[in-house]
């Protein structure tokens, strides 16, 4: 999808114009792979632009860099208000914002330890990252033959940038065989999540996902759907599903940030079909929530404008 331009990038706390926010071809990530990012949205509400779930974001990319030995050389709080800066210089009402942390320019070689960790923040606007036919009708998925990955070769709670060349490969099968997104089976043939979201099942009112352990991402969209479904009091848990319970499912949707709440309407070509009560319920006060029209989930806005 192509990038709108916009004013500045935060790097290594400077504020850079942001055709100047560039980097060196011999930054080790660019080789390697090895750096951490994170995916987050912001929203425009009555109180000005609000971060969804800012902090939680900022966290777990602690926590992925920590597992990849990535040492930032920030606090969470510094990063928290460096991408409120970036958001409020910017002025977009809404827009997708993007940290990185990652191995800079100086070494090379497979030990990333002795390497520099840069950060930077950029933010820009991006539409409904499936379309809006897709929030309101529903996409179409394949099982992908590629597999999530094994948590011994990559671990799947690290959100590396590396990591991605796996969801790119689905992704790739999927739009080239006609369908909207793929979904991965783990190692051990339990369903796993999509290229870049977390996955729900509907069967007689009870909504299950699939847990971190087969390969899934720690979602925080998927949290925010946890909460939003119990107090909308339906039986929601995590647990292991295979194929034939997605072929089966009473209804099925998705969750991510660049994706937010979309409906799944067919899997492998069975129909699942047009959005069911279930999902068009969490769909409706999800959206409410990140606007900041709905006071019980408040300290999810995390406002730019103190
Ligand atoms: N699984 C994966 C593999 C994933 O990349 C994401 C986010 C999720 C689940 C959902 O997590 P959360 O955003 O916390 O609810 N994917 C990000 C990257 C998308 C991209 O194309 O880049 C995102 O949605 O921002």
């Amino acid at each position: 999808m192509p990038i709108d331009k916009a004013a500045k990038i935060w790097m290594n706390g400077e504020l850079v114009d942001w055709d100047d926010a560039n980097v060196h071809v011999l930054t080790h990530t660019l080789h390697y792979g090895n750096g951490v990012f994170e995916g987050i949205r912001a929203y425009e509400t009555d109180r000005g632009a609000a971060v969804f779930r800012l902090t939680p974001h900022i966290e777990r990319l602690f926590r992925s860099a920590k597992i990849l030995c990535i040492d930032i050389p920030y606090t969470v709080d510094d990063l928290v208000d460096a991408v409120k800066e970036t958001v409020r210089v910017n002025d977009l009402p809404s827009c997708y914002v993007r940290p990185i942390a990652y191995l800079g320019y100086g070494e090379m070689g497979l030990n990333p330890l002795p390497c520099a960790v840069d950060v930077a923040i950029a933010t820009w606007p991006w539409d409904a990252y499936l379309g809006d036919e897709g929030i309101r009708n529903g996409v179409r998925m394949m099982i992908s033959s590629w597999q999530r990955h094994d948590p011994n070769a990559m671990p799947p709670a690290a959100k590396g940038c590396g990591h991605y060349i796996n969801s790119q490969m689905a992704k790739v099968q999927a739009v080239r065989s006609g369908y909207d997104e793929a979904i991965l089976l783990s190692p051990q043939g339990h369903v796993s999540e999509c290229t870049g979201e977390n996955l729900f099942v509907v069967r007689d009112g009870s909504i299950t996902t699939p847990p971190t352990s087969a390969g899934a991402l720690e979602g925080i969209t998927q949290d925010s759907v946890r909460v939003i479904a119990g107090d909308l009091g339906f039986d929601y848990q995590e647990g292991n599903l295979l194929r034939s319970d997605l072929y089966t499912a009473d209804e099925a949707f998705l969750s991510g940030t660049a994706a937010e709440v979309v409906p799944i309407r067919s899997v492998d070509d069975r129909e699942i079909g047009d959005p069911g009560p279930v999902t068009r319920a969490i769909q409706e006060v999800f959206f409410e929530a990140v606007r900041g029209n709905r006071p019980e989930y408040a300290e999810w806005n995390e406002h730019v404008d103190a």
